[in-house]
């Protein structure tokens, strides 16, 4: 048996150092599960004094999903761990999501003996080549001397240059073998991100000047960039002084509050409008800031329009500039350092406001979606929803929405009154479940405030055993469940596109509030529109975990936001 750990020794165990390791770079929370090869880093996070706190989940998914809504609500590295074979295939979806979303999430496997290896033991798994595609960056350890030198690494490359996930797979022996106490050290300001930032080429700083100097109606997009580098003031400021429209894409939002005059909303064919689209049309110059115009942003490559428009295009990552549109003016940077610059290149520039087109095309969409918001049909139909939400939330409350009917409404027609990450979604592979474990993790980096789930009954299937976790932390986290018993995105999808040929795409009725009761979660179910509002509210003031069972009308019958399907 492993004695108390010895804090002043020369040596440590791996286990140990491991602990140590996260603790130099600022960790404080770890969210995971356990297994046969964690027991060594089980028993020094129990021994040692680190002041970390691990959150025990119910599946590897939902571990990496509450370390990536946490990272995405805190600016700092989100931690998540698991043991061999199934704990590494589990975790895995978790770590692609935050990959591909330039999100850093370190994910950390036990894995069998060194020892072991090639010997047909249990739970066996070559997790090197499993993470290799799917990660920024990702090790094996072989031994226990190289822990410090690869943790260090991992949080370099999560936090430097386009952020994304890492990977270590630990072996059980690697993690009783020994460690030099000097080698342990870390440097905390690499567990936050961006920790080294990217500044422009001033040459193409000037290129980008006179362009949109000259420019007659520019058109800002920002993707996810401009709130990974904390760029608000830098993006509202350009706009103002060019009088530049600020797009988004859903993974944008938060560049800029939805309620400035400059705003225009989410562009793209999940969450877009027509009406938004217009905005992109009229432009003769687009700035892409921190996006990789890619299909939805873009509806296919079609808005804006390739040829028709100059294009800026500013990413801290070389490789998507030019990927996707002929661009005039690249700007290889972190998006707050391109954005000062420019705004340093043009102090001489003080447009006068004129935010009239901005203003029509709000009004012309959010007018059609008034008439349904009102609605009193039933089933409930989901603009209801989406207008109940935004009259019971403060502007801080942290909104997470799950593919399906909640992203795209969401998106759309909740506007997100403060800029900075209030609302959002795992827009990279978008799998259904990602909602619940994000909020979770969200809640646990922002605990001052509110934190809301939003989910359709699919994604409710892929998640339900949280609820578990939700309850054993008392979490004052509420969940909307959007319940029309059917896969309603890709029936919708079949009825646009294939002739409502209908195939395979409706399951049961789940009645959510009754599993939520079971689990321990306060519930409220609800059919009829009038009583919405009061059972939001309610919930919302609830004090622990809640969840409201909304019977709603599949999208089919719906509106979408957008006809366009991408695939
Ligand atoms: C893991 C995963 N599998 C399949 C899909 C494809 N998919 C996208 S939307 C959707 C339907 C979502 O159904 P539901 O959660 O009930 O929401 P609704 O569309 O009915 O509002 C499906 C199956 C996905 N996004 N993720």
């Amino acid at each position: 048996m492993n004695q108390p750990a010895d804090i002043h020794a020369a040596t440590l165990t791996g286990a140990e150092a491991v602990v140590e390791m996260l603790k130099a770079h600022g960790v404080e929370m770890i969210f995971g599960l356990c297994g046969d090869t964690s027991l060594p880093l089980y028993d020094a996070l129990a021994r040692l004094p680190h002041g970390m706190r691990h959150v025990l989940t119910r599946d590897e998914r939902h571990a990496a999903y509450m370390a990536d809504g946490y990272a995405r609500v805190t600016g700092k590295v989100g931690v998540c761990e698991g043991p061999s074979g199934g704990g590494a295939t589990y975790i895995l979806p978790g770590l692609v999501e935050a990959n591909e979303s330039s999100v850093p999430v370190l994910g950390i496997n036990t894995d069998i003996s060194v020892a072991s290896r090639g010997r047909y033991t249990l739970t066996e798994l070559d997790q090197g080549a499993l993470m290799k595609p799917l990660t920024k960056w990702n090790a094996v350890l072989d031994r226990s001397a190289d822990i410090p030198r690869v943790f260090r690494a991992a949080f370099n490359a999560m936090t430097t240059g386009r952020p994304g996930a890492a990977h270590i797979a630990l072996p059980f022996d690697v993690q009783n073998g020994p460690v030099e106490r000097t080698d342990v050290w870390g440097d905390p300001s690499l567990g936050t991100y961006p920790s080294r930032r990217i500044a422009p080429d001033p040459f193409h700083v000037e290129l980008a000047a006179k362009l949109l100097r000259n420019a007659r109606r520019p058109v800002f997009i920002c993707g996810g960039g401009p709130v990974i580098s904390g760029a608000q003031d830098e993006v509202l400021e350009l706009a103002e002084r060019l009088s530049a429209p600020v797009a988004t894409t859903i993974s944008g939002q938060g560049s800029i509050s939805e309620s400035h005059a400059l705003a225009v909303g989410v562009v793209g064919s999940n969450g877009g409008t027509a009406e938004t689209r217009f905005i992109v049309d009229q432009a003769d110059l687009v700035v892409f800031v921190g996006c990789r115009a890619g299909s939805v942003t873009t509806e296919r490559w079609r808005h804006p329009a390739p040829g028709s428009v100059k294009v800026i295009h500013i990413d801290v990552d070389a490789s998507v500039i030019g990927a996707n549109y002929r661009v005039d003016v690249p700007l290889v940077a972190d998006a707050k350092l391109a954005l000062a610059a420019l705004n340093a290149a043009l102090d001489a520039v003080r447009r006068p406001l004129d935010a009239v087109l901005v203003r029509e095309a709000k009004e012309r969409k959010f007018a059609s979606f008034a008439a349904l918001a009102v609605s009193d049909e039933r089933p409930i139909r989901p603009e209801r929803v989406v207008a109940e939400l935004s009259q019971a939330l403060d502007p801080d409350t942290i909104v997470v929405a799950d593919p399906g009917t909640p992203c795209p409404y969401l998106s759309a027609y909740y506007p997100i009154r403060n800029a900075g990450r209030t609302l959002f979604s795992n827009r990279a592979h978008g799998a259904l479940g990602y909602s619940m474990a994000a909020a979770v993790g969200a809640h646990f980096g922002r605990p001052a405030v509110k934190t809301v789930a939003v989910m359709g009954d699919g994604s409710f299937g892929m998640c339900a055993g949280e609820l578990e976790t939700l309850v054993r932390y008392r979490l004052p986290i509420t969940l909307v469940v959007i319940r029309n018993a059917v896969y309603g995105w890709i029936k919708a999808g079949q009825k646009t596109g294939y002739g409502g040929r209908y195939f395979s795409v409706d399951f049961g009725v789940t009645n959510h509030a009754k599993v939520a009761e079971a689990f321990g979660v306060k519930s409220w179910k609800v059919e009829d529109p009038s009583k919405l509002g009061a059972a939001l509210k309610e919930a919302i003031a609830f004090g622990g975990p809640a969840l409201v069972d909304v019977v709603c009308q599949p999208l089919q019958e719906a509106r979408a936001p957008v006809s366009e399907w991408v695939a």
